[in-house]
């Protein structure tokens, strides 16, 4: 099926909120998880002072956007009721107000991104892709907030036990066309709509592979791509490495989505990231000037 970008065109300035990200170059977006249990940094963040302390680190080494997140999506994870989310998250979102950057909320729960807008946050940033009632209508009440319409096969309780595709790249593009399609014909304009493929969110090790080898062709879609690779269990079962020891293969994978075209990528460690990048990008304005100022 041929996959067309949204009625305008391919989207060239992503609309979040207050903010315009040119999409022009790649964008940091730095994780800061208010979680007990996130699987990288589980709970060091969690108080108000510490969030903020380590959002103002990531917006120093070139954080672009602060993703926060107060529900954890890793496999195998029971649900969070929302008003512990809420607790966790609303505090933590006061002390962000006056950030220079947008902040995102990594949240499927309506009630969580309403009180969330509510508290100046620029950008919904949804593993569920807007797909719990509700949620859609908080999107179309905020004339103007970013959405991140994320592609999950399953829920995170039961997502790995069996993930089958006969072809996942051409799936979840479609998948993905389909929503935007979906969230745009409901009033959300296309150009506050950036997509994710999902690495790690109901796929197997081929599954990554293969969308991340497959990823220029998200493309065809014309919104922006967001990627969130970093310190994956997809790059631990690659490199051996647990957790903590995930940071080179996090750099490669940031390095393979920027020449692949995504334009945001979603990170724990923001200096080492932005450092990679910028040699990446130096190479890739070089090489444009030679094709012919592309
Ligand atoms: C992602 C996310 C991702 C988007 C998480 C983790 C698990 N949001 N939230 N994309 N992953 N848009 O950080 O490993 O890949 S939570």
């Amino acid at each position: 099926m041929p996959i067309d970008p949204a009625p305008g065109g391919a989207v060239r300035t992503w609309r979040c909120g207050r903010h315009r990200l040119a999409l022009e170059r790649m964008h940091l977006m730095g994780v800061l998880n208010v979680t007990p249990d996130s699987f990288s940094d589980g709970g060091r963040h969690a108080g108000p002072g510490a969030a903020l302390e380590h959002a103002r680190r990531m917006v120093d080494e070139g954080a672009d956007i602060i993703d926060v997140g107060g529900e954890s999506t890793r496999p195998g994870a029971p649900p969070v009721p929302a008003d512990e989310e809420l607790a966790r998250v609303l505090p933590v979102l006061r002390a962000l107000r006056d950030l220079p950057v947008p902040v995102s909320i990594d949240t499927s729960e309506p009630r969580v991104m309403q009180a969330a807008l509510d508290l100046g946050v620029s950008i919904i940033n949804d593993v569920r892709a807007l797909r719990r009632p509700g949620a859609l209508d908080v999107a179309l009440a905020s004339p103007d907030c970013g959405v991140v319409l994320m592609h999950m096969a399953g829920e995170p309780a039961t997502m790995q036990r069996a993930p089958y595709y006969a072809d996942v790249v051409p799936e979840v593009i479609d998948w993905l066309a389909r929503r935007r399609d979906a969230v745009c014909a409901a009033g959300v304009a296309a150009e506050r709509i950036a997509v994710d493929p999902g690495f790690g969110f109901g796929k197997t090790q081929g599954h990554n592979r293969q969308l991340l080898a497959g990823l220029a062709r998200l493309q065809a879609l014309g919104q922006p791509v967001l990627v969130g690779l970093s310190r994956k269990s997809t790059l631990g079962e690659l490199t051996g490495r647990p957790v903590t020891e995930r940071l080179p293969a996090s750099l490669a994978a940031a390095l393979i989505a920027a020449q692949s075209g995504a334009r945001i990528v979603r990170v724990h460690d923001v200096g080492a990231t932005r450092d990679a990048l910028a040699v990446w990008a130096a190479v890739d304005a070089d090489r444009r000037a030679a094709a012919g100022g592309q």
